[in-house]
């Protein structure tokens, strides 16, 4: 097989190809803090069943909470097995921080260290995860959330995070299979043990009377949630970190990667419960309950948050995109293996960070390319500051969570329903929906445009757009 891994010349080059990170100024005011993924065994199931071999970042969920202003230095190490990276989902950040092995940068290997460094341009409520190998990585576990803080108008008096996954385990504790063809060719394959900050239907103890932020993530591989609450009227004040002026909640449905902060006022008594009503019977994710002497507050209302700074679509500078989602229409032969530049091979399964099954394509492409070891080419190339005007086609029976890297975009309008125009990084677009959103392409580099239901993602729907 002379000639298998003589990949020249090869998309995936080495370094210099990559695009550079800015350094932060001198007088910058930078919070440091430490990645380590690593396996952390520990209790998940309620005993009699035994430890869960899951992956984290540290000790205890992964919360960073910085000021809107400071940057965030965030030295990953790796102590997996495999490579890996951390993609800030949700950030409007610089292109080389973005977390995408091959194409923003080279995977952090076994044993090697990787810092990124960023100043985030939006307060809100974001996350992080691996962009290699997600299935696994992201499946048992790795995961974690970010929070910008300074888009308040007034003060909550308490303001919680709510991180929710569902594990696939089985009842002893051990990881049952992450995937499955049948799941990743239909709609995803769904765990059996739902939580929230690691914990199954934790009880928060809040401020009794008190006006509470909940920001509510949805970093489940594969589940959709309508999301409400009883015992309280809710509002939502911002979709996945982005203000929205409030407005009250009704369920609210939310693909994998979607987050949504709400607020209420607190009982002066009792208690308030998360809810997922997209189940056959109404699931209790998390419950509130009241304490202390009720605060002595005005009658509730909603308080907005910040008018975000992402910047407006204008539809007398647009250029159209349409984003077809189907199934693929031929697998994809599998790819030649990958020469990295330390003189290493790779099987290119594992440097794409893929499972080696094709379903799904966008506009007739999927991910990785046919053509032996490189890159796809772009979905799409937009000239930077122009606004873009996507068409979302759904021609799939399954509903999609469609994740746009590097940019904020806005959700307008969809031929099956009402839509309340709103920010987003991630959209669910339903069976048979053509779904408009539209973003102003100001974030130069190539962006992933990729499902967020990750089993979709790794067998054929993701791609990339450039902007310059
Ligand atoms: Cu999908």
């Amino acid at each position: 097989m002379a000639g298998a891994v003589s990949l020249a010349p090869h998309a995936f080059s080495a370094a210099p190809r990559y695009p550079k990170a800015p350094l932060p100024p001198e007088d910058a005011d930078i919070v440091d803090v430490a990645l380590t993924a690593k396996l952390r065994p520990r209790q998940l199931l309620p005993a009699p069943a035994k430890i869960t071999p899951t992956i984290s970042y540290g000790d205890g969920p992964s919360i960073i909470r910085i000021r809107h202003g400071q940057w965030l230095r965030a030295t990953l190490k790796n102590e997996l097995a495999e490579h890996t990276t951390v993609h800030w989902h949700g950030i409007r950040l610089p292109n080389a921080l973005d977390g995408v092995p091959y194409l923003t940068q080279d995977p952090v290997l076994p044993g090697q260290s990787f810092t990124y460094a960023f100043q985030p341009p939006d307060p809100g409520t974001f996350f992080f995860h691996p962009h290699c190998d997600t299935i696994t990585q992201l499946g048992q576990g790795l995961a974690g959330v970010l929070i910008i803080e300074g888009d308040e108008t007034r003060p909550f008096d308490a303001d919680l995070v709510c991180l929710y996954r569902d594990w696939r385990v089985n009842d002893d504790g051990s990881f049952g299979a992450l995937t499955t063809n049948k799941g990743a060719g239909t709609a995803g394959t769904f765990g059996s043990f739902q939580t929230v900050n690691d914990q199954h239907q934790p009880v928060f103890k809040v401020p009794a009377n008190g006006d509470i932020r909940v920001r509510f993530l949805n970093v489940d591989m594969t589940r959709l949630i309508d999301l409400g609450l009883e015992g309280a009227e809710g509002w939502m004040i911002a979709t996945d970190g982005n203000a929205l002026a409030p407005t009250k909640l009704e369920p609210w449905r939310m693909g994998p990667a979607m987050r949504l902060d709400i607020t209420f006022r607190a009982p002066k008594s009792g208690s308030v419960k998360l809810m997922n009503y997209y189940a056959a019977e109404p699931v209790v994710l998390a419950t509130f309950e009241a304490e202390g002497a009720p605060l002595d507050r005005p009658a509730f209302e909603p308080a907005p948050l910040k008018t975000p700074l992402i910047p407006e679509p204008k539809a007398s500078d647009a250029v159209d995109f349409t984003l077809r989602l189907s199934a693929a229409s031929a697998p994809s032969p599998l790819p030649a293996d990958l020469k990295l530049p330390n003189g290493e091979t790779l099987p290119l399964a594992d440097s794409l960070c893929l499972t080696q099954r094709t379903f799904w394509a966008m506009n007739g492409q999927t991910w990785p390319s046919t053509e032996e070891g490189r890159l796809p080419p772009p979905l799409a190339s937009f000239q930077k500051g122009k606004t873009v005007v996507a068409e979302v086609v759904n021609a799939t029976p399954h509903p999609h969570p469609i994740h746009l890297h590097g940019h904020t975009f806005k959700v307008l309008s969809s031929n099956k329903r009402k839509i309340l125009p709103h920010f987003a990084d991630t959209a669910l677009v339903t069976p048979k929906e053509r779904l408009k959103i539209a973003f102003v392409a100001d974030n130069p580099g190539a962006w992933m445009l990729h499902c967020h239901i990750i089993e979709h993602q790794e067998t054929g729907m993701m791609g990339y757009v450039l902007v310059a």
